[in-house]
């Protein structure tokens, strides 16, 4: 949205109430007064009888609305008919997916309805109060005391609503539908290969800010050796001055904010030390408008291409990579708290990463928080995953709005070094085009990131052993990222050595995807599929065959953790997951694992 259209979005916000903010409010944790997670009351509605009356006709439209779940009533006398009640139905964990909560719910993929009780006295007279919810898959409708907040689309990224003037020092009830029904011009689409976890899968927050707020703010190092920071603070209020101060490095700069709210800084970063995998040196940043001071702590670095070359800081790199679902392995569930992200980042520091492809779809919060401070480089993407509705303006905006919601979330984390569109999506000229768009949407909000996709190889009919990758949109991505399982889809792990790659494109070549099944514990012959051998063979002539490629910069190999998934059948074998992991369920690892651990202890040692 244009800037200048921003205030009035919020002033009708505010108004009808309906509207939810274009942005939530950045770096939410550090504004919160009070958690909303903990244990909430749901109630499984599978037909949405708390939602919808027997014409099918919405309870929130109705002038009476009396048989919606949101209003949270209770019989005022025994003779009045209710059939719900919040208060003695079952509770879940918020944060937290419901499929893993209930093993009723392991499949379900309707409405949920949630409620929270909650107190609350403002601090500060003439504050602002905001419901933040840093992600509810899919859809989420929002109510406070029986009225209706808003809705939010889309299973991963943040959303908020402003409360000012709604909350009661006591007994607030704060009611919400999620919904995580597949739909065919979703983003993502029916088809994927993840579980569909539904629920409120994170943080849930009241925030508080005084009258004029920061909203938003993005401090960026721009290359070059003067080591310049340009960036921004965005209130959503009307003109005032505005610091930024960096007190270790002794930096405090002063603008005042325009009409439309907006102050723009730059400044020389003098002294300070630059964030990398090695060093991940992260500063204290404390903005502050009149009344209100936001911090958090932000890393310094520039990424930028080369011909094939990745620089870091200015300094070729090697992403030695993996990738990750947003999933506790051991639980089964969704990854939802710190100490998840420490586990799976973890591994794959013991792996030898400095890199991690956070696939498919927006992580939690935590993960690029936590990458900022063990010092791994992220890969971010949005799930334009397969066969979206490429013709459908209405899929388009979904997606354009999820890549805004993470995109401003999470610019000021210098872990994140790649935002990318879409994953293995068929060529066609409409699903160009809408990715173009996408690329575009992208580089106006922030230029300092690399573009990529997960793009696809093909071989020509009459040359199996030859892999082409061509495709209009590396054009106007940085970096030619491509998925691959030669070995495993097609052929088996020998046809590795017969392989030919050609791709014309002078950019850094990532390989975003390759692997293969197996069970950890079944071991066997290198060729019998699902052995931990069959994987580690694939692994060995896989990284062999890509060295081939003179533009190879980097790979995310699938994946760190087998994962649940309900396209995976194969009865004692998969039994529901994709056994594509280097560590298995119980968090053992595989053999796999030694070998790519050995191969980035060689990669490291050759771009130190
Ligand atoms: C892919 C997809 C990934 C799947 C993987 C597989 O190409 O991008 O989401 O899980 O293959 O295991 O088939």
């Amino acid at each position: 949205m244009q800037s200048l259209l921003r205030p009035l979005v919020l002033a009708l916000a505010a108004l009808t109430g309906l509207v939810a903010p274009a942005t939530p409010l950045i770096n939410a944790a550090d504004r919160e007064v009070l958690a909303l997670n903990g244990r909430w009351h749901v109630i499984v509605d599978p037909y949405d009888n708390g939602y919808v009356n027997y014409r099918l006709q919405r309870f929130d439209e109705a002038t009476k609305p009396s048989g919606g779940y949101f209003l949270d009533r209770k019989p005022a006398t025994p003779a009045e008919l209710i059939e719900y009640d919040f208060d003695t139905s079952a509770s879940l964990n918020v944060p937290g997916d419901w499929n893993s909560q209930d093993d009723k719910l392991l499949y379900y993929e309707s409405t949920v309805w949630y409620r929270k009780r909650f107190d609350y006295t403002p601090r500060a007279a003439g504050a602002r109060q905001f419901l933040h919810f840093g992600g509810a898959n899919y859809e989420a409708d929002v109510y406070l005391n029986g009225a209706k907040l808003g809705r939010h689309v889309g299973g991963f990224t943040p959303f908020e609503f402003e409360v000012t003037g709604k909350l009661k020092p006591t007994g607030n009830s704060l009611v919400v539908r999620v919904n995580n029904a597949r739909r065919p011009e979703a983003v993502p689409t029916v088809n994927t290969d993840w579980w569909n976890y539904g629920g409120l899968t994170r943080d849930v927050r009241l925030l508080e800010t005084p009258a004029t707020a920061i909203r938003d703010f993005a401090l960026r190092l721009q290359p070059g050796a003067d080591r310049r920071v340009r960036g921004f603070v965005q209130l959503d209020g009307p003109g005032q001055p505005v610091t930024v101060e960096i007190p270790e490095l002794k930096i405090a700069v002063a603008a005042t904010a325009d009409a439309a709210g907006r102050a723009t800084f730059e400044f020389a970063l003098t002294g300070a030390e630059l964030w990398s995998p090695e060093s991940p040196r992260l500063y204290a940043v404390t903005l502050t408008a009149g009344a209100d001071r936001l911090t958090d702590r932000v890393g310094f670095r520039t990424i930028e291409t080369r011909g094939a070359d990745i620089l870091l800081n200015g300094k070729s790199t090697f992403l030695r990579g993996i990738s990750l679902h947003e999933e506790n392995p051991l639980r089964g569930g969704r990854a939802t708290t710190p100490a998840d992200a420490r586990q799976l980042l973890g591994w794959a520091q013991e792996l030898g990463c400095n890199y991690v492809r956070l696939a498919h779809y927006p992580h939690n919060e935590h993960m690029a928080r936590v990458a900022d401070e063990l010092g791994i480089l992220l890969w971010a993407e949005v799930p334009v995953y397969w066969t979206i509705h490429w013709d459908n303006a209405d899929t388009y905006a979904n997606a354009e709005n999820q890549l805004t919601e993470l995109i401003t979330r999470d610019r000021n984390r210098a872990s994140v070094i790649i935002w990318s569109m879409a994953n293995e999506t068929p060529i066609s000229p409409a699903r160009t085009v809408f990715l173009k768009k996408l690329v575009a949407h992208t580089r106006a909000l922030d230029p300092t990131r690399l573009i990529s996709a997960a793009m696809e190889r093909h071989s020509p009919a009459d040359d199996p052993s030859t892999s082409i990758v061509e495709d209009e949109l590396a054009e106007v991505t940085d970096l030619v990222s491509f998925n691959q399982y030669i070995g495993w889809y097609v052929g088996m792990p020998d046809d590795c050595a017969k392989a030919k790659w050609i791709i014309n494109y002078n950019k850094p070549v990532i390989v975003s995807e390759f692997g293969a099944d197996a069970l950890q514990g079944l071991h066997g012959d290198r060729r019998a599929r699902f052995t931990e051998e069959f994987q580690a063979d694939l692994y060995a002539q896989t990284l062999t065959m890509l060295e081939k490629i003179p533009q190879l910069r980097g790979m995310t190999p699938w994946i760190l953790c087998d994962f649940r998934s309900p396209r995976r059948h194969l009865p004692n074998i998969q039994d529901g997951w994709n056994r594509k992991g280097l560590i298995g369920e119980n968090g053992t690892r595989k053999m796999a694992f030694g070998v790519l651990q050995e191969y980035y202890a060689r990669k490291a040692a050759a771009y130190a």
